[in-house]
């Protein structure tokens, strides 16, 4: 009997998301550096007000700057990756209606906190980065993303020792956060350690390119605060619309 899947035509579309400074560009520009070789990649970045990541990738000299494109994305930085992906897609249209076709459309998203995940209309696949400098306790803490994004990354391993953070435990602990889901411990620094992360890319696009990959959703966002939206309903990713307590504006970036 026929098979009922259809190749897909268009680049896949990769998340990295986590709390700000974990890594997230410098891990973008990692695996840039790794794949650009063997791979047609582009990058998207949403930042809240700048383009300030886009500007760092464009000068790690990683990829054509060309490739790499901002989004700004106003106060509410997981909006624009969960709730209305609307700029990211028309980015990522973009990136390969200019290039042709691309393999690998990367996206970093906002600076965020634990709960912010990205939509499945938007990426086919998604990490999670954590970092060992945030403390061990962090993966305890659980959030949608280190319990069900498609892979989470311990980052920055070589700090271990310096932050009084056991990264085996660390690792340990994601995994049975995770049901044994996949985890790689990262570190710039670590060759090994970056074969593992792009072993994992290289397998993912892999089985995309089949037609078989579903993109799974890692669950809706956990209550969160809209900086400066006083009490407005507003749309959530799980189709309702509702209001709910809101921070001042001064309360600082969105979460
Ligand atoms: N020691 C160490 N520092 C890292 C590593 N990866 C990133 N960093 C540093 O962590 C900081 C935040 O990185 P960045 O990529 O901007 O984080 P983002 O906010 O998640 O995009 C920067 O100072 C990086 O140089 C790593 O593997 N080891
Ligand atoms: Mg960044």
């Amino acid at each position: 009997m026929p098979e009922n899947t259809t190749v897909p035509t268009r680049a896949m579309r990769l998340g990295v998301a986590g709390p700000v400074g974990t890594g997230k560009s410098s891990l973008i520009a990692t695996l840039c550096q790794a794949l650009s070789g063997e791979l047609r990649l582009g990058v998207i970045t949403n930042d809240i007000y700048t383009d300030e990541d886009a500007r760092f990738l464009k000068s790690a000299g990683v990829l054509d700057p060309e490739r790499i494109r901002p989004v700004e994305t106003g106060a509410c930085p997981h909006t624009a990756i969960r709730d209305d992906v609307t700029a990211n897609l028309l980015a990522a249209e973009d990136l390969e209606a200019d290039f042709g076709s691309l393999d690998l459309v990367i996206i970093e998203s906002g600076g965020d906190n634990l709960t912010a995940t990205f939509s499945p209309a938007l990426v086919d696949a998604q990490l999670f980065v954590l970092d060992v400098a945030g403390g061990g306790d962090v993966v305890r803490k659980g959030g949608p993303g280190i319990a069900r994004a498609d892979l989470l990354v311990i980052n920055k391993t070589d700090l271990g020792e310096h932050v009084g953070v056991d990264v085996e435990r660390m690792a340990r602990e994601g995994r049975a956060a995770r049901a044994g889901g996949p985890v790689v411990a990262l570190s710039r620094h670590d060759t090994a350690s970056i074969r593992m992360l792009t072993g994992w890319v290289r397998e993912t696009l892999a089985h995309y390119r089949t037609g078989h990959h579903t993109p799974v959703d890692p669950g809706p966002m956990a209550p969160h605060i809209h900086a400066g939206r006083t009490g407005q309903p507003h749309p959530h990713a799980d189709g309702t619309t509702h209001a709910h307590d809101h921070a001042p504006a001064e309360a600082g970036q969105g979460t």
